[in-house]
């Protein structure tokens, strides 16, 4: 079946993000943190470019225009016009961040830009060839709840598409016509179905830390000339954080802890096609391993190896975290043992099992802290006791058992 029109869809670039608390790193790591949102940014345009498609709909937090300051316009400008000379339109329907009516005029003098900038929508007819292959329906960001009623495709011929900032009342959403919805001010891809029409929040394309692990992107989208919608994501980040999960199992040894983790960053560093890795290893090792893990210097040791060996611009991965997990359960025998630990592990057991033993904590306080501060200080839901007693108890492992065989 024919395609009638291609174009790709991105949102919440906000270019004017730097990272947040970036970690200690070498210089190659930190300008790569750096310029991740621009290398992001420029990887859609070269894509839409590489896929000679219709246009981009930026459905906005692209950026705000005072933080990002010249680069951030100049920036745009550059990659726009590469756009234009290559027969690509740019629809930017302006988020919370935007503010599209304060960027110079240059950007919007652009012969191929359009700027939705206010909450009124505007449609555009798209055109290739003389004839109209879309209608774009766009607005910038609303504070007030976004009115659906006010996008109705008006040209019957032309894929209606419609392209704003925020959640809609998904509800009234088959009235409007519109097939296509290119939604942002979510960084979290989502993509979703309503009668005939399909939803899409891409996500940011790049993700600004381990709270948004995991691969960032844009939507590419072909339709046939049945309508028939295709739509499939495409990897935009240049820097990305990773969360992953080992096992150490019961009487292995450091070398081969050490040469599991090269495999699993060698594995890592062939699927990431050169991107920057941001990696938080979290180790899951059960019983005794667990305890030993805690007990000397050696996480911190492996740790330091991991950067050493994979931070290098020939590798460029980067462990940000070594975390042992705290188990589910500690081997029986540790409470049995006539140590410190034995009778420390055994203390906090009872508490553990006796719901009406209270930790008194009243004694660690300040003396001037009284009455209700006091109360509010010391109080400890069952939940939180419970939390508290598993880490004490890691604690006593970590302080009290001397296992230094490993
Ligand atoms: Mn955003």
């Amino acid at each position: 079946m024919a395609e009638i029109l291609k174009f790709l869809h991105a949102s919440d670039l906000h270019l004017d993000h730097p990272y947040q608390g970036a970690p200690d790193v070498p210089s190659h790591i930190k300008s790569s943190l750096i310029d991740a949102a621009y290398d992001a940014a420029e990887n859609i345009f070269d894509r839409a470019v590489d896929d000679q498609v219709d246009f981009v709909l930026l459905s906005g937090d692209i950026a705000d225009v005072d933080r990002c300051g010249p680069r951030g316009i100049s920036f745009l400008i550059d990659q726009f016009s590469k756009l234009g000379q290559n027969n690509i339109h740019v629809y930017w329907a302006g988020g919370e961040e935007d503010q599209l009516e304060r960027w110079p005029a240059m950007l919007s003098a652009l012969p191929n830009v359009t700027l939705f900038t206010t909450t009124l929508v505007e449609e555009v007819l798209h055109r290739r060839g003389g004839r109209v292959i879309a209608s774009i329906l766009g607005a910038g960001y609303d504070r007030r709840k976004r009115r659906i009623a006010e996008f109705r495709a008006e040209e019957t011929k032309a894929f209606p598409i419609g392209l704003c900032y925020g959640n809609l009342e998904t509800e009234e959403i088959a009235k409007t016509g519109i097939r296509y919805w290119a939604l942002g001010g979510n960084h979290i891809r989502r993509t979703f179905t309503r009668d005939d029409a399909m939803l899409v929040f891409p996500g940011t394309s790049q993700s600004r830390g381990p709270h948004e692990s995991g691969i960032h992107g844009a939507t590419s989208v072909s339709v046939n000339e049945n309508g028939f919608i295709d739509s499939h994501f495409i990897p935009t980040d240049s820097v990305r954080w990773i969360e992953k999960r080992i096992r150490i199992t019961e009487g292995m040894a450091r070398e081969e802890i050490r040469t599991m983790l090269e495999d699993e960053a060698f594995g890592m560093i062939s699927e990431s096609h050169e991107k920057l890795l941001l990696v938080d290893w979290q180790v899951a090792a059960e019983g005794k391993m667990n305890g030993t893990l805690h007990c000397n210097d050696w996480l911190a040791e492996l740790k330091s190896w991991l950067c050493n060996e994979f931070g290098t611009p020939d590798h460029r991965l980067w462990s940000t975290q070594l975390e042992v997990l705290t188990p589910q359960k500690l081997p029986d025998e540790w409470f049995e043992e006539d140590t410190m630990l034995g009778d420390y592990l055994r203390s906090v057991k009872a508490h553990q099992q006796d719901a009406t033993q209270q930790i008194d904590l009243t004694k660690y306080l300040n003396s001037d802290i009284s009455g209700e501060q006091a109360i509010s200080a010391v109080q400890i839901d069952a939940q939180r006791k419970n939390e508290i007693l598993k880490e004490s108890a890691m604690m006593g492992v970590q302080l009290l058992s001397g296992t230094d065989e490993f």
